[in-house]
């Protein structure tokens, strides 16, 4: 029986910052870059939340909803060290970790039930247990809460530790994982970004209980991707954790709904996918020497093209400026595309002196 569990440390960076200075816990906090330079929110405290206040708000707008609010810079280097501390109590219960961000990680905990004659969903439920004791511990010794997920894959772990933060454990119980994931937003899906949610909504597909239910064979939608999409409606996801060590590269793509060569629709894909690399990056607080554009083209011929860069970049308005430089030096819009990526890789810790931005 597979048992896997999804970490997600709750409004990290802001928790981080609350246990750093006791005056600020309780309170709306603000983790982002200044509102006069249009920085954005890193994160922000569950307290914030209460005034409306998210993540990649411009810091400017979380001013105007919440001018109590304690805004406060991040710090990626401590975070990081945080997230260090985090995954040793992490790979104390389990020998099986991947680490995905600085706050999130799988692991395996099938070996505590190698020879556990139950029935499945008692032993995801006692998997909950041993998650609750690791939440204690990162609770008594780190002074930060998490959420757990557990449940028989990866992609339902993850959708179960999302489900009741704060401080929480939740289990799916394998009987009732397709009626669980029924209200839940397309969204939730992995691989389901902006775009591909757009192209089924148009299509009347709005919850993943809608994929469920769909007739029709969601390829005509979104290409090669409709079979993988039903599978994980239904709670299927066959993907093992990978046992790596740092993340060497972060990227993001997506799949027309047909295959085209017009600029404009390029042009805001590239945009919207650059921003999604951006925000990942930020997130893992690191900068990138390396930018990659990848296409398809309608016979499934793929190639990707990179340039190394002399001066490491984090922002979107970059990643987007270098994207479009090699789309249009490798002249790889000749046909119309299938799929269109960005990726950015060589990633290094930031630059102190770009720190300075903020
Ligand atoms: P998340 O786990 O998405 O958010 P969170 O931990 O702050 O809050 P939650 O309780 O909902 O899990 O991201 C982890 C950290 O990554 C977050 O603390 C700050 C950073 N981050 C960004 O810098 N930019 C972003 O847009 C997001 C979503 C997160
Ligand atoms: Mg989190």
């Amino acid at each position: 029986m597979r048992v896997i569990a999804h970490l997600d440390m709750d409004a990290f960076f802001a928790s981080y910052e609350q246990r750093e200075t006791p005056e600020y816990r309780g309170k709306p906090v603000i983790v982002g870059g200044s509102a006069e330079s249009r920085g954005v929110v890193s994160t922000c405290s569950y307290e914030a939340r209460k005034f409306g206040v998210r993540s990649a708000m411009p810091t400017k707008t979380a001013l105007k909803l919440c001018p109590e609010g304690i805004f406060v810079r991040p710090r990626g280097e401590a975070y990081r060290a945080e997230s260090a501390e985090i995954l040793k109590i992490l790979r104390e219960s389990s020998p099986i970790v991947e680490q995905v961000s600085v706050d999130e990680a799988y692991f395996d905990l099938s070996a505590y039930f190698e020879n556990d004659r139950r029935p499945y969903d008692r032993v995801l439920e006692s998997a909950g247990e041993i998650a609750r004791g690791i939440q204690s511990r990162i609770a008594a010794e780190r002074q930060l809460t998490c959420s757990i997920g557990v449940a028989s894959n990866m992609m339902l772990a993850k959708i179960a530790s999302d489900l009741r933060k704060p401080n929480a454990i939740a289990v799916i119980p394998e009987s009732q994982k397709a009626q669980i994931l029924r209200p839940l937003s397309t969204r939730a899906l992995s691989g389901v970004g902006p775009v591909t949610a757009e192209a089924l909504a148009v299509t009347g597909i709005v919850t993943i209980g809608d994929i469920q239910d769909a007739q029709t064979d969601l390829s005509e939608v979104v290409g090669s991707f409709g079979p993988v999409l039903r599978d994980m409606a239904m709670g299927i996801d066959e993907r093992e954790i990978e046992l790596d060590g740092e993340r060497k590269s972060i990227s993001s793509e997506t799949t027309f709904p047909r295959d085209t060569a017009q600029r404009d629709v390029l042009r805001s894909t590239l945009r919207e996918l650059s921003r999604d690399v951006a925000q990942t990056l930020d997130r893992e607080a690191c900068n990138a020497l390396t930018v990659v554009v990848k296409v398809r083209y309608g016979n499934f011929k793929t190639l990707t093209r990179q340039i190394r860069l002399a001066d490491p970049l984090d922002g979107a308005d970059e990643i987007y400026r270098a994207a479009c430089f090699i789309l249009a030096k490798e002249k790889l819009v000749s046909r119309p595309l299938r799929l269109l990526g960005v990726g950015v890789a060589t990633l290094v810790p930031p630059n102190p002196q770009l720190r300075l931005r903020f």
